[in-house]
């Protein structure tokens, strides 16, 4: 509905209005210490990882101003990979995170304990924290919720994430699942504890519990009762199949509050994004669009192309001929693939730029069809792009 009834909360660093809604799905205005941002919204990991390893999907080689041009609003910093390179210390001497990259607009820092545990796969949960062997000299380092928020106010993301227990969806013990949920909790309050700079910035909560809604309900209850500026939907997008994952983020859409963001943390598929949209969330960042894109695969409207394929070769349309951004305005699927089958960095950042702009595009076109209440339309017309077979 269009009316003036529809959920709007201010936090000291944050202001939250949904402009349109319809079903579930909503349109809003995020109003953020160094921009206003629209949701739906694709979040692009846009700082460049210093690990090896682990800057695969950043936006390599791309630059703010191209960021800028791409209608980026918000875009993620690498909380971990800043701190062991150049460090936060420094970083904030420099005056802050936005200086050091000259990102004039919203940034969004994780806590970094999820990063070392999904990607250095040496990493320990203890009460104290997440412990784990530095990929740089092999020494054992502890990430306290202390020193994830020190990090954090360092850098001086608009939103920073809480430090939570993250455990894989699948193959986890159902003792394991209890405690991460009740840790998370536990360790929310030392977040809010070691937050210092609340009137600048906003501390997200993350909801856990695996696919157990017994503990996605107390999850969110303890979240909740914090009243958090806003809140994430963690522990998903791990290799559960597509129907545990709708219901768990429908679970949890239907019971946080309505006049805060929501964010599903790791989804970056258009299908995911869509259908979380459909189910009531805000908010997404991944690594998809950008690793893929270094893969040679291009975001269309029906899919996915694969420049590598020989089709390509003596193909001279552009990757998507209803695409405006400058890839495709400027080069045929023909020199591109020339570009992807010789490995060449130019070819990564020419298809990067466009999955980028594909993504703005879909938070573009999702924000319309909501506020013009066509929206289920929106969704039927996108599954049968993607499907034209079966419905
Ligand atoms: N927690 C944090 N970061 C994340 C996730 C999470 O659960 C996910 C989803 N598995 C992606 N990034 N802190
Ligand atoms: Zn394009």
């Amino acid at each position: 509905s269009i009316s003036t009834d529809l959920p709007h909360s201010t936090s000291p660093a944050l202001d939250f209005k949904v402009v349109a809604s319809q079903g579930r799905a909503r349109s809003s205005v995020v109003r953020l210490p160094h921009f206003t941002a629209l949701t739906p919204m694709f979040m692009p990991v846009g700082t460049q990882g210093t690990v090896k390893g682990m800057s695969k999907g950043t936006v390599k080689g791309m630059t703010s101003q191209q960021l800028e041009e791409l209608d980026c609003h918000v875009i993620l910093g690498n909380t971990y990979h800043l701190e062991s390179r150049p460090g936060s210390d420094l970083v904030a001497e420099l005056g802050g995170l936005h200086d050091f990259i000259s990102w004039p607009r919203a940034m969004l820092t994780d806590s970094g304990g999820f990063q070392m545990v999904s990607l250095l796969h040496l990493a320990e949960i203890t009460e104290a924290g997440v412990e784990f062997q530095s990929p740089v000299d092999g020494a054992r380092l502890l990430l306290t919720p202390e020193q994830s928020m020190g990090i954090q106010n360092r850098l001086g993301a608009d939103i920073m994430m809480a430090l939570d227990d993250v455990v894989s969806s699948v193959s986890t013990s159902a003792e394991r699942f209890e405690e991460a949920t009740h840790r998370t909790t536990r360790w929310i309050d030392r977040c809010i504890a070691a937050h210092t700079r609340p009137a600048e910035q906003n501390l997200f909560g993350i909801i856990q519990g695996g696919l157990d809604e017994r503990l996605r309900a107390i999850s969110i209850e303890d979240l909740v009762a914090r009243q958090l500026p806003g809140y994430a939907i963690g522990g998903l997008a791990g290799g559960e199949d597509k129907d545990s994952f709708w219901r768990m983020v429908s679970f949890c859409t239907a019971r946080l509050p309505a006049d805060k963001p929501r964010y599903v943390m790791g989804i970056g598929y258009p299908m995911d994004v869509v259908i979380c949209s459909a189910l009531g969330a805000d908010m997404y960042d991944s690594v998809y669009p950008t690793r893929t894109a270094r893969f040679g695969v291009a975001l269309v409207p029906d899919g996915v192309l694969k420049l590598k394929t020989a089709a390509c070769a003596n193909d001279f349309r552009p990757i998507d001929d209803t695409c405006s951004c400058m890839t495709c305005q400027r080069y045929t699927r023909a020199f591109l693939q020339g570009l992807v089958a010789r490995d060449l960095p130019f070819a990564a950042h020419l298809v990067t730029y466009h999955n980028i702009a594909y993504m703005q595009r879909l938070g573009r076109d999702m924000r319309a069809a909501i506020a013009e209440q066509r929206f289920p339309a929106f969704v039927r017309g996108f599954v049968h792009q993607h499907h034209p077979e079966g419905d």
